[in-house]
């Protein structure tokens, strides 16, 4: 399997999930400003909309949407137990947190944060909004230690994704003691470590 990825991107989130998984994973980097790969090829060639992450299966069917993704390859690995089994109230709950985690933190961190030329009205609309929705989670991991409940899921690692953005970004992170250290709980799992270490987000320990 191949998975087109950029670091710190949204593709993060299935390059964890895969090595939580225990699944290989040939990764290509996509240059999100040209929209090419390393060897020059024209992104837009392989994906028309040009985004991260992408997931070509070894019988080269293409599959996008990172909350699709991550069930996927979930699914594959049941062993993991990264998201409870299709069919149940607990599988709705981890898709209800992967659609919020897509709908209002990920679409709203992205774009309007990623582009400088964003109105400031904007970007204070956004800002109210990642309040609003940090103070939940705030709240919410005070109860419990991930978002689906007692043990880490799909939608952390996809929620650890976007949320780990805010020091790039200037969003205040200090107010949400509690999601910081869910944050910093998700980095030292060794295998989302492994990841952020692939993609050059930290340095390998000596
Ligand atoms: N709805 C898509 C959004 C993916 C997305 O926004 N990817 C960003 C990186 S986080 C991207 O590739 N942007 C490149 C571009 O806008 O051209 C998903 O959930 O996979």
């Amino acid at each position: 399997m191949k998975l087109y990825y950029s670091p710190a991107a949204c593709s993060l989130a299935v390059h964890i999930v895969a090595r939580e998984a225990d699944l290989p994973l040939e990764l290509i980097e996509v240059d999100l400003r040209t929209h090419r790969l390393a060897d020059g090829t024209d992104y837009y060639t392989i994906n028309p909309r040009g985004y991260v992450p992408m997931l070509e299966l070894d019988d080269g069917t293409r599959l996008t949407e990172v909350a699709a993704l991550v069930q996927y390859l979930a699914d594959l690995a049941p062993e993991a137990a990264l998201v409870p089994p299709a069919g149940t109230i607990d599988r709705v709950r981890v898709q209800g947190w992967l659609t919020f985690v897509s709908s209002e933190l990920h679409k709203t961190f992205s774009p309007w944060l990623w582009h400088k030329e964003t109105a400031e009205s904007t970007k204070q609309d956004v800002l109210g909004r990642l309040a609003r929705h940090f103070a939940e989670l705030d709240a919410l991991l005070a109860q419990q230690p991930y978002l689906a409940g007692e043990t880490f899921t799909v939608a952390d690692a996809y929620a650890f994704t976007i949320i780990r953005w805010s020091p790039l970004l200037r969003v205040e992170l200090k107010p949400y003691p509690t999601l910081g250290a869910y944050l910093a709980r998700i980095a030292q799992r060794p295998r989302v470590r492994e990841a952020l270490v692939a993609e050059g987000l930290v340095k390998k320990a000596a």
